[in-house]
Parts: C-alpha cells; structure tokens; sequence
C-alpha cells in the first residue's frame, strides 16, 4: 500500500512549523525617536496587511498581545535638544527588553514591530539578556540605510532614532546603553550593517572607528546580496547562538517602501531584500526579527506595512519552490 502522498503546502508548513516554533508579536508605537509623526502606527499597519493570517499556510500562529505603552509626546517635555525624549525612550525600551526577553524565555520567537528605530534599544537588549543568561552571546543584523550610530554629540538632530546601533555597542547615554544592567549588548565583531548609503560626517568616523562590519549599497552592487549576506551569515554566527535582525524599512528602496520618514534612493530592490530574509531563514540562526521606520501616514495604500509582512514571511521561512 503507498501512503498517501501529502500535499506540498502541508510539507512545507511542517517543515517551517518545527524550526521556527511559536511567535509573539510585539507591537511599539514609538514616534519619540525622531519628528515625523505617523510612525506611531505601523504596528497597525503590519496587523491589516494581514500578517497572522499569512503565517497560517506556513503552519505558524502568532501570539498578539497588543502594544507596549508609549508616551504621546504631546503629553512630554522633549529635554535635552541633543537626544529628545531620552528619559521616555529609555522607559519603553525596559519594559520592551523585558518582555522581549520573558517571551525568549517562553521558548517563544518574538517579532517586534515598530515605530521608530529607537526601540531596537529594548529589543536587543531583551534578547542578549536572553542568550547572556545561558552564557552565550548574540550576532547583530542591521538593515538600514543609515548606520544609526550617532551620539547625543554628534547628532544634528537629536533625534535618538539615529543613535540606536551606537547604543547597542555601548556608546551613548547611560540611560539607553546600561537597559538591563550590562552594556555592551553585543560584540562588534558580530554587528553587520547591511544598505548603507546616507551618513552624516562625524557619523562616517564613528563607523570607521566602530570596527562592525558594513556593506554599503555599493558593496551590494559591486558583490550582488548572495555573496555579501554568505559574508554576513559567518560573521553573525561566528560563536554567537544566532543573530537579531533589525529591519529598517527605509533600507528598501523608497520605490517599494515608500512610507518612511527619510526616503534615500538608491536601496534594497524586492527582490534583494527577499534574498536577503531567504538565506536568513535558510541559515536557520534568526533568533527574532524586528521592522521599524514604517508610516502609514506618508504610505502609499499600505505598501510599506504589506513588503514589511512579505518580508518576514520569507524570513521565517516561506519559499518560492
Ligand atoms: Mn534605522
């Protein structure tokens, strides 16, 4: 008797099912991190793109449990004009990092959905805390096409979305580099930072001096994404547990993700981002993703929150074949 051959969707969705495990999302409304409002709402946005009921055919389910609270700034003093809101971006951050932290300890596999870039503070401190507890550490993917490594120094804006990545290295206030008690929360040597094409002077230096290691767009074009994310996979996993990814979607070419704050031409294309999440999922070492930076109010009918959705579908494991 042959068995009955099984469907390829249902093959494939196992398939996903045992290495991905369960998912929580993480919903951040955070708009302090920079001036442009709408940001706010991109958690929304990714949940009517139709994120839970896309990961259904993949055999994942997805835990919501609403957003973390965020501070309208209306309702707040700005402070120091070299990194606005610092003290109310320091406090979602915590409670963030704890959650995304107490969710890893569930065994679960968070998804972080932002506002703006500021959170990555919380998130990749709640995962290193995670891993640091089991004495291991954690690679860092930042997909981006600014390098966001700015200090309160060397800012022109001020605006904390700018400084994230600095923050993760321990470099910048106390307030955002000490979130959980113990900084750095990554290695540079496991830090790559992936689409870059818009610094800011001093911003240069920083990277230079910083040692993480980064591929420009035109590392991109000169290399193609294959070979430049093989580099970055052996650089991430290289005696790490696996790696965050933190996805900026202005990384994208503004073509296909055109609500962001600070469009730069010149980005990711379709499909070199989607290779890019395909081989992250093949490395099979993502430990949790994160999207930030998408504005349903400079979006054109969702597109942003849809490539978002799209994005991490194939990320966690959806395949052309
Ligand atoms: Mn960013």
């Amino acid at each position: 008797m042959t068995k009955p051959k099984r469907h390829w969707g249902e093959i494939q969705a196992r398939r996903v099912r045992e290495r991905v495990g369960r998912l929580r999302f993480f919903g951040v409304p955070m708009d302090l991190g920079q001036d442009r409002r709408g940001v706010d709402m991109g958690p929304s946005a990714v949940r009517a793109a139709g994120l839970a009921t896309k990961l259904q055919p993949l055999g994942l389910e997805i835990q919501d449990e609403g957003d973390v609270l965020v501070p309208s700034p209306e309702a707040r003093e700005m402070g120091s004009h070299k990194a606005k809101f610092l003290a109310e971006i320091a406090e979602v951050c915590e409670e963030l990092s704890l959650r995304v932290e107490a969710s890893l300890d569930a065994g679960e596999r968070p998804i972080v959905v932002g506002g703006d870039h500021s959170i990555a503070i919380g998130t990749v401190a709640g995962v290193s805390a995670h891993f640091k507890k089991r004495g291991q550490s954690i690679g860092l993917l930042w997909v981006d096409a600014h390098a966001d490594m700015n200090t309160p120094d060397s800012s022109p804006s001020g605006n904390v979305h700018g400084m994230p990545l600095a923050c993760c290295l321990g470099i910048g206030p106390e307030e955002l580099t000490t979130i959980g008690g113990f900084e750095p929360k990554v290695d540079r040597d496991h830090v790559v930072l992936l689409g870059i094409r818009n610094l800011d002077d001093v911003e240069r230096e920083l990277v230079k001096k910083s040692g993480v290691h980064a591929f420009t767009m035109r590392d991109l074009d000169v290399r193609g994404m294959a070979d430049v994310m093989e580099e970055a996979l052996s650089l991430l996993c290289d005696g790490t547990a696996g790696f965050h990814v933190s996805f900026d979607v202005d990384g994208l070419d503004p073509s296909i993700a055109p609500g962001v704050g600070t469009p730069v031409r010149g980005g990711l294309t379709f499909r070199e981002a989607h290779l890019l999440m395909e081989m992250i999922s093949d490395s099979n070492k993502a430990l949790s993703f994160e999207m930030t930076e998408i504005n349903p109010i400079l979006d054109q009918r969702n597109a942003t929150a849809e490539v978002a959705v799209d994005l991490l579908l194939s990320g966690l494991g959806k395949r052309i074949l």
